[in-house]
């Protein structure tokens, strides 16, 4: 690791290292320590959960101390922040991160050997910390990481939910949910109970003048909440950088009002305030890419956002300087729209209680703020009644409208008399009742709004944020392209490519600049290179069949074509239309002799992921997945020719073994409807090829890797307004293929037909709104294309290495220097001697 330190860091980081362990012996010792005293146990009883425990606690030991150092260096510096605001952080595990980035795993493996444990089976103790649904929260992980590898002073904020996304089981083939209650043990977070902000709720507003003649609102009555700080140390790797992770917990205020009615003998109900304190922030709402509008969530949305405010406004009032240059020490990202509540609030914090100017006020808040959209899904747009709104929040609904009327009026001077176009980038919809468009409020409050690839970004421009494009200029709106970790998604998930990569590049230093995975590229035709290419590939097949069996029972082949599909179920990412592809490709096996069957690329068909709890067809096509199963991998006929498995609880840690594991994984979202997708980046990185549509960062992956490298198939996002359009209006046809898949579900060849009708029937009779029988003949073409290319075993090692080699761009580190430079104007703090 030390050559692969850049020089100027290098004293330095040398430096930290002797903050580290000396040697197996000095980490043990503390291995000891812990388990005898912290956790009050005898050595003859330590198991594994105690030996991750101990483990963990020594590491978090090292770590606390180089936070302390860098929030320390951060404040003397007196340099710009960033805060990264996100209702979701899907951190996965911390032990194996922090040991690998701190250098010492290699001292920790050594140390529990002595003890008698393995470390992988140390590290599988810990319970991830999976406080988000997807993509969004795994996004905003990867970016802190960045963050503290790079030097950014930054901070993220986020809610400490009593309850992350649930497990999922799968029971007779159906999901059923179980609470996913983390915070048994969690040595990763420390609870800051001197930092806390009460938060209002509820009230009613007055209006007096001054004797200036100004106008004051006060904000009266209703309710106050606690907001208590958790804090999470993030190390950056290779150096000594580490960063905060703020989480709030809800917490009733304790005043006179519970304690009189406790003395008045009202015991219950002064418990239940309580619980209806704590209810705020005690679970994630379990919806990806759907908005539902639901009161809690939005009482979780001020909650976090006016506590965070609060926090980094009395950090800046501690420099003593004036409001103007808020915005040179400040810098805030929206993750999405859930944070929007922080510009209305920060403008009430400076006008309301500061005093400034409404015009002074606002120019800080829109110099402060950036918003990175990430769906152009109509059904994920968040909006809020401004009934429930106002009851919750009467002065920010006030201040809404002050600050959408001011809007208004500045697009009227641009276009006079376009009434239409006031009513469209309106911040309220007329409707009934009328709703308040967050997406349209954090664009009036930010200076740079981005998309998340190069074709989401284009579209936002054309389509869902068009008219604003003209009134605020092109300029405004810009694309930083999303990245992924090399850390957590190389280094920790592949272990054996990654030192293969390493040996090859001199160092380890393609983890901190990812471009240097070029250098692979002259090893493409070296045999032994290659060999050990192959063989890496084939082993964490081997792990992954292991799991296989462990949790399903069934058995499959590693040398069959690893086929995996990963992500959120949704119909929009088509997890239908790769279980359709499956049953034909079942029909068409069936239909073979032995002897041409054996001609076949035998396949694993792998799906993985979690439906949201209410979404009643993406539990539908879990339970397809399932009976296909149950009826092919039980087919005498088929052996190993095709296996279909469904992966239980798909989350991050899994996800780590699953994507090393892949030949192949799918991406075929209907273009246009993906922001982004970074699994995608994932498992090229891994050395899997994917079979993909012409959607989100498929596309720059494929400018990148080459077309000889991916599959590419499907309808274009250009033409599928007008395939839509002829769906309702022209002819619709399900494709032939299709329509025999349909007939064989509807035969019972998967058990009760009526189970899978609302999958049938959205593709014949409701309009195939996603165009799974319009891309289904290119898809199965495509399919086999992948098969043909699998056999040439050469051919499929060449794709995969250079597609490796030329991944460089797709790191968050690359993506975070974009946000640093282009949107919040930060640069990294050096890190100087103690
Ligand atoms: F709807 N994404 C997600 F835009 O995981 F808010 N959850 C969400 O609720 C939303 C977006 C939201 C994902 C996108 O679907 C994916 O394409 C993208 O790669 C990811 O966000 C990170 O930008």
């Amino acid at each position: 690791v030390e050559a692969s330190i850049p020089e100027p860091q290098r004293k330095a980081w040398l430096e930290h290292q002797t903050h580290g362990f000396k040697d197996k012996d000095g980490f043990e010792k503390e291995v000891v320590r812990h388990v005898e005293t912290t956790l009050a146990r005898s050595l003859y009883n330590c198991d594994e959960q105690a030996a991750y425990s101990a483990c963990s606690l020594a590491f978090r030991d090292r770590l606390i101390l180089e936070w302390n150092r860098t929030q320390q260096r951060q404040t003397f510096a007196d340099s710009k922040r960033v805060y990264y605001l996100s209702l979701e952080f899907l951190m996965g595990r911390a032990l194996d991160n922090a040991m690998l980035n701190i250098g010492q795993k290699d001292v920790a493996k050594a140390g529990l050997a002595d003890l008698g444990f393995r470390i992988e089976d140390v590290i599988e103790q810990e319970h991830d910390a999976a406080l988000g649904n997807g993509g969004l929260g795994r996004l905003a992980a990867c970016f802190l990481d960045s963050l503290a590898s790079l030097n950014y002073p930054a901070w993220g904020y986020g809610l400490r939910y009593r309850y992350g996304i649930f497990k999922q089981e799968i029971i007779d083939g159906y999901q059923v949910e179980v609470p996913d209650y983390w915070l048994d043990f969690n040595p990763w977070e420390f609870p800051r109970h001197d930092v806390t902000v009460d938060i209002q709720f509820y009230g009613h507003v007055t209006k007096r003048t001054d004797d200036n003649g100004k106008t004051i609102a006060t904000w009266e009555g209703g309710e106050i909440v606690k907001a208590v700080a958790y804090d999470v140390p993030i190390p950056g790797y290779a150096t000594p950088s580490t960063n905060n992770l703020r989480l709030w917990s809800s917490k009733a205020a304790s005043g006179e009002f519970d304690f009189q009615k406790f003395n008045s003998g009202d015991y219950e109900n002064s418990v239940a305030d309580q619980q209806r304190a704590e209810t705020i922030s005690a679970v994630l709402y379990p919806n990806d890419n759907l908005d539902r509008g639901k009161e809690l969530r939005l009482k979780q949305q001020y909650f976090w956002v006016a506590a965070s405010l609060y926090d980094i406004v009395r950090r800046f009032k501690k420099s003593k300087r004036a409001w103007k240059e808020f915005p040179d020490q400040v810098a805030i990202q929206l993750n999405d729209t859930h944070p929007t509540l922080a510009v209305v609030e920060l403008q009430r914090i400076l006008v309301d209680l500061e005093g400034l100017d409404w015009e002074e006020a606002w120019n800080i808040v829109t110099s402060t703020f950036g918003y990175t959209n990430h769906t152009v899904l109509p059904e994920a747009l968040e909006k809020w009644s401004v009934p429930l709104f106002q009851h919750l929040l009467p002065r920010h609904l006030q201040l809404i409208y002050d600050i959408n009327l001011f809007f208004l009026q500045s697009v009227e001077r641009k276009f006079p008399k376009d009434r239409d176009m006031l009513a469209r980038v309106s911040i309220i919809e007329e409707s009934q009742p009328k709703m308040i468009r967050m997406a349209h409020l954090a664009i009036v409050g930010s200076h740079k709004v981005n998309g998340v690839a190069e074709l989401h970004s284009d579209l936002i421009k054309t389509t869902i944020f068009k008219d604003f494009v003209e009134v605020f200029g092109p300029d405004k709106f810009t694309n930083v392209t999303n990245g992924i970790t090399p850390r957590r998604w190389l280094h920790q998930a592949n272990p054996r490519l990654s030192e293969l990569i390493s040996s090859k590049t001199g160092s380890n230093n393609f983890l901190k600049d990812l471009t240097e995975l070029a250098k692979i590229e002259h090893y493409k035709d070296d045999a032994d290179f290659r060999k050990e290419w192959a063989e890496i590939k084939y082993a964490n097949k081997v792990r992954l069949a292991k799991h296989i069996k462990n949790t399903t029972g069934v058995d499959v082949n590693p040398s069959a074509l690893f086929d995996v599909q990963v992500k959120r179920i949704h119909e929009y990412k088509r997890q239908q239309m790769n279980i359709f592809g499956v049953i034909h490709r079942y029909l068409t096996l069936k239909s073979l002799s032995p002897e041409e069957r054996k001609k076949f690329q035998p396949r694993v068909s792998i799906f993985g992921g979690k439906a949201a709890p209410g979404y009643w067809m993406a539990k539908q096509i879990i339970h397809l997945i399932n009976a296909v199963g149950a009826v092919v991998n039980n087919d005498k006929d088929i052996g190993d020719l095709l296996k279909v498995i469904f992966l239980e609880d798909y989350n991050v840690s899994k996800a780590e073994m699953i994507i090393p594991a892949s030949d192949i994984s799918e991406h075929i979202s209907t273009a246009g409807t993906e922001a982004s997708g970074t699994s995608n980046m994932k498992f090229v990185l891994n050395g899997g090829l994917i079979i993909g549509t012409c959607d989100g960062a498929n596309i720059e992956i494929t400018r990148e890797i080459g077309e000889q490298n991916i599959f590419l198939f499907g309808n274009l996002a250009e033409d599928v307004e007008d395939i839509r359009h002829n769906h309702t209006y022209g002819s619709h046809t399900v494709d032939p293929d299709l329509a025999k898949v349909f007939e064989a579900i509807e035969k019972g060849t998967f058990g009760e037909p009526n189970d899978f009708m609302g999958m049938i029937s959205a593709v014949r009779d409701h309009g195939d709104f996603y165009l799974v029988s319009d891309d289904f003949h290119s898809y199965i073409e495509t399919q086999e294309l992948v098969d043909k290319a699998y056999r040439d075993q050469d051919g499929w090692i060449t794709k995969s290495i250079e597609s490796v080699a030329r991944m460089g761009f797709f790191s968050s580190d690359r993506c975070i220097n974009e946000y640093a430079e282009g949107i919040w104007n930060i640069e990294p703090l050096p890190i100087k001697e103690q």
